[in-house]
């Protein structure tokens, strides 16, 4: 940044924390220039008064499992350690029956689960009909749980194999129990770095119209960023600035979730892997700039619980679910090899850090209150 630009649009600590601590919007260049003026104390005094004033005290989490239906995908995103072809070792594709008895299963290990996420790889031949029959079958075995599903890129598979349009393929879902959709996907929005990392992925375009299409018909939604490669601070900023004005519009984003890259296993795996000190400066940021999504999400599964529990004092609130061992997206990248928590050990986790445990739905109700 020039001298002159510094000079003329006269950034300083005091005169942006007062827009923060006031509420205001900052820009991404004032973003930027905390990111590049600012050191971690001050970053994360201001994130967490930012989530303060947002929620308090309480830290969120809820009672999950993960199903994931195949690893089986038709893209081939660089960073990903998950996807095989059909056929090949190491691949699955779950039929229904056998994922309607793991949410048996999870049930049974965990009696107060309120939501199973579904999300897996983009099936050559799995189309709409398959997913609504599965739907159905989930929501008529436990219709009192909430089914969070499909990522934006699955849907758009899903509506072009059968053919039918966006709105309609999404109101189908819903009419077979969907009621809400995950944040995943949306990778980092410039067009540049996706094509590199995800050259057959929808747009960003096509992401965001997707999720707002979920939003008119009464859908929320989480969003996701994948950050920590070939992306800069500018890149993520950039990417929350489209969030933050879809979410001027709808007010359907419920949670927003940072993904950092993972590097085991996958084609990009030569990147590396990001520092903590960028981690916590990246959820800072997020926390301070996103000012109308209510929720930042630490992923425990991918950052470990206790980067998750670090970043309750820098402007998370929620720390996602039990998970039992389900996902295999993040193992499978080097993040923790069979997440599980249980219930009992995530809340005694958030009163050691001085933080109130609510136990919510997918949709942010209080089920419970471990005060
Ligand atoms: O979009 C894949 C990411 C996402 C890697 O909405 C990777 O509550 C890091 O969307 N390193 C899918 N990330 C998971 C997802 C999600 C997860 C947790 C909660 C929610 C929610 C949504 O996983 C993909 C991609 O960005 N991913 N590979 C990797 N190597």
């Amino acid at each position: 940044m020039s001298l002159l630009f510094f000079y003329m649009n006269n950034y300083s600590l005091q005169n942006i924390s007062e827009k923060v601590l006031g509420k205001k919007r900052i820009t991404v260049e004032e973003g930027l220039w905390l990111y590049d003026n600012l050191d971690i104390a001050s970053l994360g005094k201001l994130a967490h008064s930012v989530n303060m004033g947002i929620n308090g005290a309480k830290v969120y989490f809820n009672r999950n499992i993960h199903i994931e239906p195949t690893n089986i995908c038709v893209n081939h995103c660089l960073f990903c350690s998950y996807r095989r072809r059909k056929g090949a070792e190491g691949s699955w594709e779950y039929s229904i029956d056998e994922m309607l008895a793991m949410a048996q299963n999870a049930i049974e290990q965990e009696p107060g689960l309120t939501e199973f996420h579904i999300v897996g790889g983009v099936h050559p031949d799995r189309g709409l009909e398959f997913y609504i029959d599965l739907i159905s079958a989930l929501h008529k075995a436990h219709p009192k749980i909430h089914i969070k599903a499909f990522t934006a890129e699955e849907i758009v598979q899903m509506y072009k194999l059968d053919a039918v349009p966006l709105e309609k393929g999404i109101k189908a879902l819903r009419n077979a129990g969907l009621m809400s959709m995950p944040g995943g996907g949306a990778e980092i929005f410039d067009p540049g770095i996706r094509r590199k990392i995800c050259p057959d992925k929808i747009s960003a375009d096509e992401w965001l119209n997707v999720h707002e299409t979920a939003h008119k018909l009464g859908i929320p939604t989480n969003a996701t960023m994948l950050y920590g490669h070939y992306d800069t601070m500018k890149h993520r900023l950039a990417h929350l600035e489209r969030l933050r004005e879809l979410q001027d519009r709808t007010g359907m984003f419920n949670a927003f979730i940072p993904l950092k890259f993972k590097a085991a296993n996958n084609k990009m795996s030569h990147l590396g892997e990001v520092s903590i000190i960028e981690d916590l400066k990246t959820f800072m940021l997020t926390r301070i700039f996103l000012d109308n999504i209510p929720h930042l999400k630490a992923y425990w599964p991918m950052l470990g619980i206790d980067q998750t529990l670090l970043l309750l004092h820098f402007g998370v609130d929620d720390i996602d679910g039990t998970i039992a061992d389900t996902t295999k997206i993040y193992s499978m990248a080097g993040g923790k090899k069979q997440p599980a928590m249980s219930s009992h050990e995530l809340i005694n986790f958030i009163k050691q850090n001085q933080r109130t445990p609510v136990e919510r739905d997918s949709i942010y109700n209080t089920v419970k209150i471990y005060s």
